[in-house]
């Protein structure tokens, strides 16, 4: 058997919103052992480095979009790095914030046009995502990407999305901070979206795998997109979004399990971590910990009920 290959790809993007510190999230993913833990799950562990954003012009710091040029910047080397690392092995994307997924998934999905195969994107996140650059209040492009891929807005100045994923094919989970205009836009869209009240109600399992039977019978490429606030901020920390009420660390690890077990997970993003704001390193960890689990750690085997 061909051992399987993980491409770390340092994505230190601070672009996409105002508070700073998410530049540091690839280097404390590193520092967390990521790279190790992978090794002994029996993976081979390319680690790419750090990228830079494509040349642009400055930015005007009063715009009401921040950072614009910048994050178009970003885009354009994510979306080529993400299209080129898709060749070679399961992309790791360690953010960066989460404008950052504009380029990631776009690049995916190119490559999964490429194979006649179609995408598609598990969201995990307290918030949606979902405004175009005219319905953002804040003006932070890191809340946009999810309108970016599928399509949805204009986008004026970014790369052309010429594989637009499916809003059919998109599943969004832990929403609990969604803005006016963003419901609005849901609402009238194909986007499954799980809020917390559901999972209150019925678990997380259930959405889940309904999701990825869908992307199993069809044969799908799936990107796997976790925002550090999909999860409870007493367990995480380190992030500029916080919003109470979020996945526990049994609800996120059994996202994770089920992920490995379907084998559907093709791309990842580690998204929203700002070290700046971590405890003693305690949220990077566990986003270690949650990427290992989705890719094959285990303290359990379900099989022989052994440890
Ligand atoms: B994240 C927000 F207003 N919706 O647009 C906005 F609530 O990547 C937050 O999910 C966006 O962390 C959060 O600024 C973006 C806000
Ligand atoms: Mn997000
Ligand atoms: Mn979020
Ligand atoms: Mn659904």
């Amino acid at each position: 058997m061909t051992q399987k290959t993980c491409i770390l790809i340092g994505a230190p993007v601070d672009s996409g919103k105002r508070r700073r510190g998410c530049l540091m999230g690839p280097d404390a993913y590193r520092t967390a052992g990521l790279a190790e833990t992978l090794t002994s799950l029996g993976y081979a562990v390319t680690d790419k480095g750090n990228l830079t954003p494509a040349p642009h012009e400055n930015d005007h710091p009063e715009h009401p979009v921040h950072a614009l040029n910048e994050t178009i910047g970003w885009t354009e080397t994510l979306s080529a790095a993400s299209q080129d690392a898709m060749t070679q092995g399961l992309p790791i994307f360690l953010g960066g914030d989460h404008s950052l997924s504009a380029g990631t998934v776009m690049g995916a999905a190119n490559h999964a046009a490429s194979q006649g195969r179609p995408q598609f994107v598990l969201w995990l996140d307290a918030h949606s995502d979902f405004h175009t650059m005219e319905s953002s209040d804040s003006g932070n492009l890191h809340g946009t990407p999810v309108a970016y891929f599928t399509g949805h807005g204009t986008f004026e100045g970014f790369p052309e999305v010429k594989n637009p994923v499916p809003q059919d094919n998109v599943c969004i989970i832990g929403l609990r901070s969604v803005d006016d205009a963003e419901r609005a836009a849901l609402q009238a869209s194909q986007i499954h979206r799980h809020d917390m009240r559901e999972i209150d109600e019925h678990g997380i399992a259930r959405p889940l795998s309904a999701f990825l039977e869908r992307v199993a019978a069809a044969n799908g490429m799936l990107h796997v997109s976790l925002d550090v606030d999909f999860l409870d901020p007493d367990v995480a920390p380190a992030v500029g979004t916080t919003v109470p009420g979020g996945a526990t660390v049994r609800e996120a690890h059994l996202v994770m399990e089920m992920l490995h077990d379907s084998g559907l997970m093709t791309s990842l993003d580690l998204v929203e971590l700002n070290p700046f704001l971590d405890t003693r390193g305690r949220t990077a960890k566990l986003m270690v910990d949650l990427a290992a689990s989705a890719l094959g750690r285990r303290i359990f085997d379900r099989v022989t009920r052994s440890y």
